[in-house]
């Protein structure tokens, strides 16, 4: 046994100096003395057959191999981490003044950026942002409107239907069909039902109509805005559609009133903004400098019927005084409130501030938008 842990402890002399680097140590390290499979291991497990004086003298000389080799071991790893520290300002050196990898910034869309800023417009005034569903029911998005089911006004909608089954025969403003949106007008109901007056709400969010064109998208944005108090009157509803003309647009922009047919409004309008695309003349003029379409050449222009407004107005939206079937849908006394609503498209009033000339630009995926407005 003797000549065998001489032997061994030869070799890991031989073995351990040469060592390339730490895992290659590690490696000679398990060979040597691993406990399970360790050629120490492997010798001293003959100790049981020597004789009790023999197994005392073979112990004692294997403690001292094993103490010679764990001796090679520490002095090789010694040296290793000392050749490592030597090349480690050479090989890993960082030059903390060279200047970062800037990263491309992002920017909000500009539907986005409009959103926060009509919010912010009507916040100044005392109107609450609200949130109501994008998906709701027939009940909120006409019945409660003064739209009952069948009633020939639900066409001008366009809408989207969910195939869902129906509301399960509880309550009638839970069943109904379900519906994707087509205008944030679901909401009046929807708030009026909070119970809580005097309101003064605007309601952003997504509208689904089956509509494509220079001015339509199937997904768009409205903000809606319902005031309900005691002694309201349409020069109230006048006077704040002139503040937040003059606070999106500046001071010098045209609107006009026209008195339109809304069911859930009495008497009722659509605002027109005098078109940014053709300058209000309703005819594209090379001179004129707003965002258009890739397609129009100005040498072409000056004949050319304005393809946003065709007429130099472009609608931005209905409004009205609320009806007083409405206000009963969500519990309130016409006899003791009233209230007035407008509802309009965010992309119609982003187009209008920025002379766009075509809605569906905003949603060609261009990150130029992301820098333009
Ligand atoms: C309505 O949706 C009414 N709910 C507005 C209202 C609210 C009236 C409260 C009275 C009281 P209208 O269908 O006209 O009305 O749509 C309002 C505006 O939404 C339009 O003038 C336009 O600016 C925008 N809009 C409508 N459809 C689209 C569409 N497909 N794409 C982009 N914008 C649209």
């Amino acid at each position: 046994m003797r000549e065998q842990l001489d032997q061994l402890l030869r070799d890991a002399r031989e073995k351990i100096p040469m060592a390339p680097d730490m895992a290659a140590l590690d490696v000679l390290e398990l060979e040597c003395l691993g406990r399970k499979q360790g050629t120490l291991t492997a010798v001293l497990r003959g100790l049981g057959a020597l004789s009790e004086a023999e197994r005392k003298v073979a112990g004692q000389h294997g403690n001292a191999v094993k103490q010679d080799i764990e001796q090679l071991l520490a002095a090789k790893r010694a040296e290793l981490t000392r050749a490592r520290i030597a090349t480690l300002a050479q090989d890993e050196w960082v030059d903390m003044t060279a200047p970062g990898t800037t990263l491309p910034r992002g920017a909000v869309h500009p539907v986005s950026r409009a959103i926060s800023e009509i919010a912010a417009i009507f916040e100044r005034i005392g109107f609450i942002r609200s949130r109501h569903p994008e998906v709701d029911s027939d009940y909120y998005a006409f019945e409660a409107l003064n739209m009952p089911v069948g009633h020939p006004a639900r066409d001008e909608w366009e809408t989207f239907f969910v195939a869902h089954a129906t509301g399960g025969g509880g309550k009638k403003k839970e069943g109904g069909r379900i519906v994707l949106t087509p205008h944030t007008s679901n909401g009046q109901v929807r708030e009026m039902e909070k119970g809580l007056l005097p309101i003064r709400m605007v309601n952003i969010g997504k509208c689904y109509r089956r509509q494509i064109d220079a001015t339509h998208t199937p997904m768009f944005h409205q903000f809606e805005g319902l005031l309900v108090d005691q002694d309201v009157s349409v020069t109230h509803l006048k006077g704040t559609i002139d503040y937040f003309v003059r606070a999106y647009f500046g001071e010098e922009r045209r609107t006009r009133l026209r008195p339109y047919h809304f069911r859930f409004t009495e008497p009722s309008f659509e605002i027109d903004i005098s078109c940014a695309v053709c300058g209000g003349t309703g005819f594209l003029s090379s001179s004129f400098r707003g965002v258009r379409n890739e397609g129009s050449r100005p040498s072409q222009d000056q004949a050319t019927k304005c393809k946003t407004c065709k007429s130099g107005w472009l609608e931005l939206g209905g409004a009205g005084m609320v009806h007083p079937n409405v206000l009963v849908s969500g519990g309130i006394d016409p006899k003791r409130h009233r209230g007035f609503a407008f509802g309009w498209g965010v992309e119609r009033v982003l187009m209008m501030k920025y002379g766009i000339s075509d809605i569906r630009l905003l949603y060609g995926n261009d990150v130029r938008w992301l820098r333009a407005c």
